[in-house]
């Protein structure tokens, strides 16, 4: 058996008050959370405001990176971040719907899941089925991770240099490849 530790990237979104506090202490208080459910967060980005991706759907959110040292599956560091959302009032009702706290597995070392072929399927499908469907088992890397300026900028704070198994550009690269608006959008607190 090996001990070694997988690492992992964990974003971190809310655009909702929850008990009286703001995304940005929700956002605080989960990685506290997180810390004692025996995973170590080795670092954590910079909190960014940033607009509410489709434009208009909700307020703005807050969103920040951690990246995760941890000796569990990622399937079980998914389970920890289920329960954490579950302790902050997460509910699953609605794909992209306005939220308390979202914790998101966006990579696990260079790890493909659940295969390369469901991993290519979820990497290109049309952005009007990416509304209908989400997939009911883990999807790693984050199949849309690349797109989404919200991930990729606090992202590139604590992992700059991980390299996407797929597409085999690097986090720093892949921000230069989003248009400079959506860079802007997202803007440090
Ligand atoms: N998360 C979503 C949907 N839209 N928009 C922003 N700006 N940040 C997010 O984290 C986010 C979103 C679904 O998880
Ligand atoms: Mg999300
Ligand atoms: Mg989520």
């Amino acid at each position: 058996m090996s001990n070694s530790l997988s690492n992992a990237v964990v974003a971190l979104g809310a655009n909702l008050s929850l008990r009286g506090n703001g995304p940005e202490v929700t956002l605080r208080n989960a990685l506290d959370a997180i810390s004692r459910q025996g995973v170590v967060i080795r670092a954590v980005s910079r909190f960014f405001a940033t607009p509410c991706f489709p434009a208009g759907a909700g307020p703005d959110y807050v969103n920040a990176a951690a990246l995760i040292a941890t000796e569990k599956p990622a399937t079980e560091l998914l389970s920890v971040l289920h329960a954490v959302e579950h302790e902050f009032g997460r509910e699953r009702i609605q794909r992209w719907g306005m939220r308390t706290l979202d914790l998101d597995l966006v990579c696990f070392d260079e790890q493909v899941l659940p295969d390369r072929a469901q991993f290519d399927r979820w990497l290109t499908l049309p952005p009007e089925a990416q509304r209908q469907e989400a997939p009911d088992q883990l999807i790693l890397p984050h199949p849309r991770l690349q797109d989404r300026a919200f991930v990729l900028v606090p992202m590139a704070d604590i992992a700059p240099d991980w390299r996407h198994p797929v597409l085999d550009r690097t986090v720093s690269q892949m921000v230069t490849d989003l248009p400079a608006d959506d860079i802007a959008a997202v803007t440090p607190l």
